[in-house]
């Protein structure tokens, strides 16, 4: 997909930087220059991006370091033929200045933000690593789950009709509502283009030809997934991250932070559940590409269930202690208390759902679609990868097309080969 409508738009003072104008940037801002110290000649700048859109900078400098993160007004991965707004910086920083509101641990601290450059400057994160890398090269991460679990929470219920007045909810979901470039790439990428022969799609071929043209010709699963895409577009319940990844997450043993949100936009909160879901999925079903040990297998097996029960948990003790909020206003209870309890529980099997079948288009998309990930990529041998790829292909249907059937994450996991 490439955008016809969409042209290559920057403001007159917009430069995208580069190693050497990233120091004389940053040089000009006073508080940036007290966070790196010293003199500007003795600063070290790289660029780090390994993402698909974005330009990535660490500039180091005796005191300190920082990362600059500019948007170009194209697509890296694909380049000036596929335009893309630079406005997604600003949703990006919206973003984490919101998310920072509910979970400030868990997102990158903010230092500066340039609307006209489409840049923003935060901590830099060290010695984290990005956690997809981490996962691959068999790293515990003691945590994460359960801190994954916390974000969403928080981010979810607290910019939702949970929490919020109605007033609100339309103030902040209206400042997202042009967010619209990047919602297209998600529509088009998870929903759509693995469905059809898109042209920039691709596949380990020749081994899953065949089932890409069988996926193709599934109608019941594109029911499916037009039913979650129809959602996907109409269900503004909550601020979404809109890209949770294990890419847009870097870690330590004992830290864990969220970035990148420059897909939010409101929408289904089993979305962003089942993103990150999906994605520790993917790095389950390719762990026979990859030489880790048992042991190891069998901790990141746990992972899923960790991250659902500690957004219940947290999601529920939000729901337990809430005393604002539009839907289920507490004055409903006044004559059947009962509502309050089974109320949760259908909000969360909603989630629960929603959030299996977006996990399903999730993994069906980065292995049939234009963009993969690492997990499977780094598989050299095809016939390895093309093994691990089927075997979550197979599983990301059932998630899709069963998932008003599994009642639990223990039996989604139950049918991981
Ligand atoms: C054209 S952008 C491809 C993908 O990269 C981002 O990380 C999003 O996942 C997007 O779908
Ligand atoms: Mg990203």
């Amino acid at each position: 997909m490439t955008n016809a409508a969409l042209k290559l738009v920057t403001p007159p003072n917009y430069v995208a930087l580069d190693t050497s104008s990233v120091i004389t940037y940053v040089a000009g801002i006073k508080s940036l220059s007290a966070i790196l110290g010293g003199s500007q000649k003795d600063w070290t700048s790289r660029e780090v991006g390994d993402g698909n859109l974005n330009l990535v900078f660490i500039i180091e400098g005796s005191t300190g370091a920082l990362v600059v993160k500019q948007a170009l007004p194209y697509v890296r991965l694909v380049g000036e033929s596929w335009p893309l707004p630079l406005s997604r910086a600003h949703f990006e920083y919206q973003a984490l200045v919101e998310q920072s509101f509910h979970a400030a641990a868990i997102v990158p601290k903010l230092y500066h933000h340039d609307h006209d450059m489409a840049l923003t400057v935060m901590e830099y994160l060290s010695p984290h690593i990005i956690l997809r890398k981490g996962l691959i090269a068999g790293t515990l991460y003691p945590n994460m789950a359960r801190d994954l679990g916390i974000f969403l929470a928080r981010t979810l219920f607290f910019t939702s009709d949970l929490y919020l007045n109605p007033v609100q909810k339309r103030e902040k979901i209206s400042s997202y509502l042009t967010n619209t470039a990047m919602c297209k790439i998600s529509e088009d990428l998870i929903f759509d283009e693995p469905y059809y022969n898109a042209p920039l799609n691709k596949h380990t071929s020749p081994q899953l030809d065949g089932f890409a043209a069988k996926i193709r010709a599934d109608l019941p699963l594109k029911l499916a997934v037009q039913e979650l895409k129809h959602k996907f577009m109409n269900a503004p319940e909550a601020l979404l991250h809109g890209d949770l990844h294990t890419g847009s997450v870097m870690v330590t043993a004992d830290d864990t932070r969220v970035i990148d949100p420059e897909f939010a936009f409101f929408g289904p909160m089993g979305f962003d559940i089942g993103a990150i879901l999906a994605n520790l999925f993917m790095a389950i079903f390719s762990q026979d590409g990859h030489k880790n040990d048992k042991a190891y297998k069998d901790w990141l097996n746990q992972q899923p269930q960790i991250l659902w029960d500690e957004f219940v948990s947290q999601f529920s003790a939000l729901w337990e202690t809430r005393t604002s909020g539009e839907i289920y206003n507490t004055r409903l209870y006044e004559d059947s208390p009962a509502l309050k309890v089974q109320a949760l529980q259908m909000r969360l099997d909603t989630i629960w759902q929603d959030a299996l079948g977006f996990a399903g288009c999730k993994i069906i998309r980065r292995i049939l679609g234009l963009a993969h990930v690492e997990d499977f990529e780094s598989i050299e041998n095809p016939d390895i990868r093309a093994a691990c790829e089927e075997k979550a292909l197979i599983f990301a249907r059932r998630l899709i097309t069963e998932r008003h059937a599994f009642a639990d994450i223990k039996t989604v996991l139950k049918i991981i080969p």
